[in-house]
């Protein structure tokens, strides 16, 4: 295989388990697996500054390529240098490729070989979504890794329409290669395959021929049940190089991630935390709070006492509770920032403990405290 353009350094494998630590550095930051991603679709993380992003241990903030390529559109990529200076971002960001927006849309899609072509929600303009110009689209962003343009079919699909699907991924990751030219950006492939074994091996097999930087799962989180994910994930993940880092596209809940990190999974992203903090949910290390309840609105503690985000440091539940019922933005700034710290906190504990090797204990425990009020 060829040489990563990642320099992926494994550090560790846990025993009894498949979880693994490593390092690999992009064209900004070098960072330390496994990691959770926040999800940045617009160029913002929803209510976050880039600076309490950073602190709270943020290393690579996700992108959507459908999202900016409508709006403000490439040419604005290009002139400000980038989606780095951009948005004062000063770690690393990966971009997804646009497929599984698209594949979102209820209506107004079509696909075809050359592509998916779809309906601008800004202005109503037919739009061919190829490979092609979903690469050039994430050059112009500058991301750090660039995703393949896939086909992501929901994961309870038929094993006609999963082989269609895995075939024209195929086809589309060597478009995007090809798409990439001397770019020094880094791509990844994207497995895909359902719930299907060997539809997973004949994509992993595929992709595997192609020098990628890494690999994702793609196809989950659309539709199947925890196990059925869970297995499939397991697959999958063996399936791939041990020495390429593995992802695992929009999972999941801190239990999904706990999970996949114990069958071989490096990367995450998930709009969660950010997600339903909006709403008035928090995770903390006592379990799940919900803040609009009545019980915190004379309540002086922490949200969460055993946490070191500065929404804890700083703020009572009382006055979290009072800013999420009057919907005020900082509100869900405050819960927001708590939840992805918790995110990190939770992927910094799991690392740490695949380092020391006493990670299957670590699991056992966070399984048994996470289970309990899975989402
Ligand atoms: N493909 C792409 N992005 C994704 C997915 C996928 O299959 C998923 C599946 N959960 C989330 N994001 N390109
Ligand atoms: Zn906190």
């Amino acid at each position: 295989m060829s040489p990563s353009r990642l320099d992926f350094r494994l550090e560790a494998r846990a025993s009894g388990s498949r979880a693994r630590a490593a390092t690999f550095r992009t064209l900004h930051t070098t960072v330390r697996t496994p990691l959770f991603m926040p999800v940045g679709t617009q160029a913002t993380v929803k209510a976050q500054l880039p600076e309490s992003l950073h602190e709270s241990g943020s290393q690579i903030l996700l992108a959507n390529t459908y999202h900016l390529l409508l709006r403000p559109g490439p040419e604005v990529f290009q002139k400000m240098g980038g989606i780095h200076p951009f948005m004062q971002w000063p770690g690393s960001v990966l971009t997804d490729s646009g497929g599984y927006q698209i594949f979102s849309l209820p209506h107004s899609r079509s696909m075809r070989e050359e592509g998916a072509v779809f309906q601008s929600y800004v202005d109503g303009r037919r739009i061919l979504l190829s490979p092609e110009l979903s690469i050039e689209t994430q050059m112009a962003i500058g991301s750090d890794i660039m995703m393949v343009l896939d086909q992501c079919i929901p994961s309870t699909a038929d094993e006609k329409a999963a082989r269609a699907a895995l075939q024209i991924t195929q086809r589309w990751a060597v478009r995007s290669l090809a798409a990439r030219k001397d770019s020094p950006q880094s791509m990844f492939g994207i497995v895909q395959g359902a719930l299907y074994p060997h539809l997973r091996q004949e994509s992993a097999e595929g992709l595997m021929q192609l020098p990628f930087d890494g690999f994702a799962i793609g196809g989950l989180a659309v539709g199947e049940a925890k196990q059925e994910r869970e297995d499939t994930c397991e697959v999958t993940a063996a399936l791939l190089p041990e020495d390429r880092p593995r992802y695992l596209m929009g999972v999941g809940t801190p239990l999904d991630v706990l999970e996949a990190v114990h069958r071989g999974v490096d990367m995450f992203d998930c709009i969660i935390p950010t997600q339903v903090a909006k709403h008035g949910t928090a995770f903390t290390s006592r379990g799940m709070v919900q803040i609009r309840r009545t019980v915190h609105k004379f309540s002086d503690r922490p949200l969460d006492p055993a946490c070191t985000c500065s929404a804890c440091q700083k703020y009572s539940r009382a006055y979290l509770h009072h800013l999420v019922k009057t919907q005020e933005p900082l509100g869900w700034q405050l819960m927001g920032q708590h939840n992805i710290h918790f995110y990190h906190q939770l992927m910094r504990e799991i690392r740490q403990s695949i380092l020391e090797d006493c990670f299957l204990k670590l699991y056992e425990e966070k399984r048994q405290i996470l289970q309990a009020e899975d989402l």
